[in-house]
């Protein structure tokens, strides 16, 4: 009973005593079944192993906020494993007390984990093998065009884009149920079946793409859909995506550079900048207030794990000294809800866990509590 009072919301609790809607109104029924399928939910006691995230009892029918999983790491260049994430994620995020103060009680809208579909992790396996070889290759000074890899590459090719047409599907799904749809990878390739889906049905967007790196390479050591690539990708292949903020690159390329300079669609706040503009005096509050003003109402925000310092990820695929810390991500994503701009969607990428270390799964779970967290608080700030 205890249970049942603590975890009624005053609209529910309203409704059950019989009480009449406002007028012109109807009470939601759909809000009312999320209570009451969480009468046996404590969200105070111990963490529950259900094979959700967070332990967490909601159904996708009811809840607002679906988590897609893409256990998939393919084109990884250097320490592959991150196709394991939403497993080791799913574990570590049980043990995550839920009082989150900058979007309390937040998760109460309902955050649901769809069915992950384990074919994407055979399948990654399998063609992991081909891919290493022809990274090999690449790295002993061949060539993409050398017949020893063109049907490797091929055939890894035709598995990403299969891949994507997989995320794009599921993700579709869930948007065509009026769901808002997190994505957890995988590497940083797995969200572009997402992106291209929420392309099809927002006019404009922007990305908040917080990384080490810009992805902005021109298919990666050969791979049409690599982890390296997906902002170039995007950028080809949505033009929806009207603006893409990179926040925390340090490692990148003269030709990234170079493009990112190139194209307004791009607004760089590299690693090294935000740290020179602190030594001058510039807080962090004013840095994400700076960031968030250049990205328009609806944003989409794109997580690659490796933007954070090392030790908080200290296994995942390319990892680089400088980055930001765990609450200057969060500030910034609180930052871009606070702005009263909406997330219409997110990634949370590139997390590697460790079997016998597990700082980057428990990192990967805390990122991705405050991206629902925030997500959620997004959606009631910009109703109506
Ligand atoms: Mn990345």
């Amino acid at each position: 009973m205890y249970l049942k009072v603590l975890l009624l919301c005053g609209i529910c609790r309203r409704r059950l005593s019989g009480e009449a809607p406002p007028a012109g109104t109807t009470w939601p029924v759909d809000h009312l079944r999320y209570d009451m399928e969480q009468k046996t939910f404590d969200p105070d006691g111990v963490g529950v192993a259900n094979g959700s995230y967070f332990g967490l009892p909601f159904d996708p029918e009811t809840a607002r906020l679906v988590l897609v999983s893409a256990p998939w790491d393919v084109t990884v260049s250097y320490g592959a494993g991150t196709a394991f994430a939403p497993d080791a994620i799913i574990e570590a995020s049980t043990q995550l007390d839920f009082h989150d103060p900058l979007a309390p009680g937040a998760w109460r809208r309902g955050i649901a984990t769809a069915d992950v579909d384990y074919t994407l992790l055979e399948t990654s396996q399998r063609l992991r093998s081909d891919a290493e070889r022809v990274i090999d290759h690449l790295e002993g000074g061949g060539s993409p065009d050398d017949d020893y890899v063109v049907r490797k590459l091929r055939r890894v090719n035709e598995g990403c884009a299969a891949m994507n047409a997989n995320i794009e599907a599921q993700a579709a799904r869930w948007l065509e149920a009026g769901k808002t749809v997190g994505l957890v990878g995988g590497d940083h390739s797995t969200p572009y079946g997402l992106i291209r889906a929420l392309g099809k049905r927002h006019e404009a967007f922007g990305i908040l793409h917080l990384d080490a790196h810009c992805d902005l390479r021109d298919a990666y050591e050969g791979f049409a859909y690599s982890h390296a690539s997906i902002m170039y990708n995007v950028l080809r292949d949505v033009p929806q995506v009207v603006r893409i903020a990179q926040v925390g690159v340090r490692d990148f390329s003269e030709t990234e550079a170079n493009l990112a300079a190139a194209t307004e669609r791009i607004v760089t706040f590299d690693d090294l900048a935000l740290s020179t503009a602190a030594f001058r005096g510039e807080t962090w509050d004013a840095q994400c207030q700076r960031i968030v003003a250049s990205l328009p109402q609806e944003v989409y925000v794109s997580f690659d794990i490796d933007a954070l310092t090392f030790e908080n990820c200290p296994h995942t695929g390319t990892p680089v000294s400088g980055g930001l810390t765990f609450n200057e991500a969060v500030w910034l994503v609180a930052t871009l809800v606070r702005s009263g701009r909406r997330i219409i969607g997110f990634d949370m990428v590139e997390v590697c866990p460790s079997a016998d270390d597990r700082i980057d799964a428990i990192t990967g779970a805390r990122v991705l509590w405050k991206l629902c967290g925030q997500t959620l608080l997004s959606e009631v700030r910009t109703q109506n």
